[in-house]
């Protein structure tokens, strides 16, 4: 098939007025597929036809009129760029007429056309009044029709002009921008075909799809593979743009996959179970005292039961414009700013309609409460005021680019890598980064945390004050649980450089205090290194330290674990520690015989440090260790780290 324009058009109205027959006499198709459709002489589920007007690809989507078959207009309508709303002329406007003008209304298909058909049965005084009330209703509903074509299916009255207006107003379109770039086709039929397998059709909403093209399939998140597509029978590499598609899948059964379910780009969606609406209306009768309403929640050609709580206790029994929260009964897939339908629990009544705020919500908590000023800036803030608040929202949770344009509504990935490099520019947010995953986190979150750690770590060093701060390796373990445990290294370095807090010797203390060791604790220290230093390279084992007592052991741990951290002590085994001063000394010896002789034993060592064998051993070890000597047969040469001329 060309890349002609095109248009997809759902039609609309009650009962009998005519919707199947102006389609069969548009495309030369008849809508009605089923044996018990023929049979009943009435429209049960979708129908589909498609004509070519004046170098256009029109798809139709018929849908039933009857009450009983409401959610199965819901679904066709979804998907669909133009409503023709047909109203028998002699029978004017009826209670279908006026719900899915509301279902239009709520899902936002501004583009209406009036078709007042069954006109052979008419005079014109009598349609122009007919004529008359259906656009008051249409008005009523803030839909303004394009025009209004006057049919008859018996003598194709008005057939030719409607033909007319529906290539122009795909020609408009073709001319306009897609809202987004990743593909999405909401399912509305799914079958097999013997030696093909299974078979799904809808209307694309957005994007382009090709030929073994991975998908995502939701709810369920299955991967599987486009084995063939179609357009109106004809087979095509790949398809861009709103039309209606029929694909052939490998890697899902029939039983898998039903109306309802959403084939994606991978890695877009994410099911949810809460959604943050803003409801454009809800009549709510005998039930505004109710906390939480039980309702079917219609969502692109889905539908399922959910629970709705509102934002504020309503005033009267019909509310609109107001923020709610739905809670469905099983995981959905939703987009920013997608539009839906409620209706009564029994899908008797539609009761109202809305958008999503944010598809993928929390449960609004007494600890969590509704976030009114977010949803404010989703409902009517610019792209970049969602994003903002997107990833507000988020708090620790990260998300890739391709999902926050799914939640902001942004065309697509590059949009929200460009916007987030200005979010960022403008101090909004600020990027953690750690091995291939990505936290982009709002500078409210930072500074909070920032405060809780400073509070946490003057505690600390209170409740500790022979502790040199809070050792660098322990502080990711301070970050939030709810940061994961991979980036919790990259956002505690993002402390460390950024917090108020000053690094001394690889421990953490707050900017400007300085830990401040009790005097008793000084006069310890004081002795304990006095008696490090004395002993030289033969220096004491805690046991033997005089200025040890039974009482202060643990101290002195603590105090020598300090002198490390401050560099006064230099840990050379488990439990054996060197003066600083005497570490330094010991390395300019040994690295300067070694350059008087070219190589040295242990024993050579020992002599030169005039100690024993228990510290010789393992302080050449040490050395060998940091580099500082080498060992070559039975010899230490200068190691790699061996500073020249030291
Ligand atoms: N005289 C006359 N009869 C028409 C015209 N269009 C449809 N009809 C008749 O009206 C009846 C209903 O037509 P359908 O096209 O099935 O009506 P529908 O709106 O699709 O009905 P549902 O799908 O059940 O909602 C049929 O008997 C048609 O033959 C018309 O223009 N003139
Ligand atoms: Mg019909």
């Amino acid at each position: 098939m060309s890349d002609a324009p095109k248009l997809v058009v759902g039609t609309a109205g009650h009962i009998d007025h005519g919707k199947s027959r102006l389609v069969w006499v548009l495309t030369g198709t008849d809508p009605d597929r089923l044996p018990e459709e023929k049979v009943r002489g009435m429209t049960i589920d979708l129908g589909f036809a498609h004509g070519q007007f004046d170098g256009c690809d029109i798809s139709f989507v018929d849908v039933p009129g009857h009450e009983r078959f409401i959610r199965n207009m819901v679904a066709g309508a979804t998907g669909i760029d133009v409503a023709v709303l047909v109203v028998a002329a002699d029978d004017s406007v009826m209670p279908q007429t006026r719900e899915h003008a509301e279902v239009l209304s709520l899902l936002g298909v501004e583009r209406c056309i009036v078709a007042l058909s069954k006109m052979d049965l008419v005079d014109d005084e009598w349609a122009d009044a007919v004529e008359d009330e259906v656009r008051g209703l249409l008005t009523g509903f803030g839909i303004q029709p394009l025009c209004c074509v006057r049919t008859s299916a018996e003598d194709g009255r008005g057939v030719e002009e409607l033909r007319g207006v529906l290539a122009r107003l795909a020609r408009e379109q073709s001319r306009q921008a897609e809202p987004y770039r990743w593909f999405c086709l909401p399912i509305d039929r799914s079958f097999v075909i013997p030696g093909r397998g299974t078979v799904v059709t809808g209307s694309v909403a957005h994007g382009t799809v090709s030929r073994e093209d991975e998908l995502e399939l939701w709810p369920t998140a299955e991967r599987v593979r486009v084995r063939d597509l179609q357009s109106h029978h004809d087979a095509r590499d790949s398809a861009a743009g709103r039309r209606r598609l029929a694909l052939n899948l490998a890697g899902v059964s029939r039983e898998d996959v039903a109306r309802g379910y959403t084939l994606a780009t991978p890695g877009y969606l994410e099911p949810a179970r809460f959604l943050d609406v803003r409801l454009a209306t809800l009549r709510m009768p005998g039930k505004t005292r109710k906390d939480v309403l039980r309702l079917r929640l219609h969502i692109a050609t889905s539908e399922v039961l959910a629970e709705l709580r509102l934002a504020d206790k309503p005033e009267s029994e019909t509310v609109s414009g107001v923020f709610a929260q739905v809670k469905t009964a099983e995981p959905i897939v939703a987009t920013w700013g997608q539009r839906f339908i409620l209706r009564d629990e029994s899908g008797m009544r539609t009761l109202g309609g809305g958008r999503v705020l944010r598809p993928v919500g929390r449960l609004w908590t007494a600890r969590r409460p509704i976030q009114r000023q977010g949803l404010q800036a989703l409902f009517e803030g610019q792209p970049a005021a969602r994003l903002e608040e997107v990833i507000r929202a988020a708090e620790w949770q990260p998300l890739d680019d391709k999902r926050l344009s799914v939640r902001a509504g942004l065309r697509d990935e590059q949009e929200a890598a460009e916007m987030c490099r200005r979010l960022m520019g403008a101090g909004k947010i600020r990027v953690i980064e750690a091995a291939s995953l990505r936290l982009c986190v709002h500078n409210s979150h930072l500074q909070a945390l920032s405060e809780d750690l400073q509070r946490r770590l003057k505690e600390f060093i209170a409740a500790n004050p022979r502790l040199p701060g809070l050792a660098r390796a322990q502080a990711p373990a301070w970050m939030p649980g709810a940061c994961p445990p991979r980036l919790r290294q990259a956002l505690a370095e993002w402390w460390v450089s950024h917090g108020p807090v000053t690094l001394e010797h690889d421990h953490l203390v707050p900017a400007g205090k300085r830990q401040e060791l009790p005097q008793v604790d000084q006069a310890l220290l004081n002795a304990m290194l006095n008696e490090f230093d004395a002993g030289a390279f033969q220096p004491p084992l805690i046991a033997e330290l005089k200025c040890r007592t039974p009482k202060n052991e643990k101290r002195i741990r603590e105090l020598i674990e300090l002198s490390m951290a401050q560099g006064k002590l230099v840990r050379f085994a488990p439990d054996m520690w060197l003066h600083e001063r005497r570490w330094k000394e010991l390395v300019e010896r040994v690295t300067g015989a070694i350059r008087e002789r070219g190589g040295i034993t242990v024993a050579d060592i020992r002599t030169l440090l005039n100690s024993s064998r228990k510290y010789v051993v393992p302080i050449v070890e040490a050395l060998d260790a940091a580099g500082i000597t080498r060992r070559v047969g039975d010899l230490r040469q200068l190691g790699p780290k061996a500073q020249a001329g030291a």
